[in-house]
């Protein structure tokens, strides 16, 4: 049998569309390269090296390597009403509020249409960099109709990611 030059993503839509179900769910990890068509992997954003210690000196805390965080309630192509709620998994390291010490841990950082990430500077603070510095691992984003890319990264109790960085898939949602 010939097969046709339908992309592996194409075709998998079709069949989520089929079936009627998130065929696709639970086997997003980072690194998705060169998607094409319909239904593509988000483009991933720009980041710098992550370097063990900034220019300041400062000795950034160590991830392991198995640490990941990721979105448990959305998935890249989602179509979402706002408020959205977004809800943060970490697995390999544990979460703790901004300011305490403790290796081993970080606190989430929410990217929305995010392109650019340093990876040695403490992130930014504002709409499009959202810290949960309390230790939370969830939110309700209110975000205008359209597209907007949505990223996870941990970071630790200086908002300074970790070294190796711990970011997830980068995704995009479409609010109605
Ligand atoms: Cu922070």
């Amino acid at each position: 049998m010939k097969h046709p030059r339908l992309s592996v993503l194409a075709a998998t839509s079709v069949v989520a569309l089929l079936s009627g179900c998130g065929a696709m769910h639970g086997h997003h990890h980072g690194g998705h390269h060169g998607g094409m068509g319909k239904g593509a992997a988000t483009a991933p954003a720009q980041i710098s090296l992550s370097q063990p210690m900034l220019s300041s000196g400062y000795q950034k805390v160590a991830a392991p390597d198995t640490a990941k965080v990721y979105f448990i309630n959305l998935k890249n192509g989602d179509t979402v009403s706002s408020p959205v709620r977004v809800q943060f998994g970490l697995s390999g390291m544990g979460v703790a509020p901004a300011g305490i010490e403790k290796a081993g841990t970080g606190h989430h950082h929410l990217l929305v249409d995010v392109a650019n990430i340093d990876a040695n500077a403490p992130l930014p603070a504002d709409n499009h960099h959202r810290h949960f510095g309390a230790g939370q691992t969830e939110t309700t984003l209110e975000l205008p109709p359209g597209p907007h890319t949505l990223q996870l990264l941990l970071a630790d109790q200086n908002h300074i990611p970790h070294h190796p960085v711990v970011l997830s898939e980068r995704i995009t949602i479409t609010v109605k």
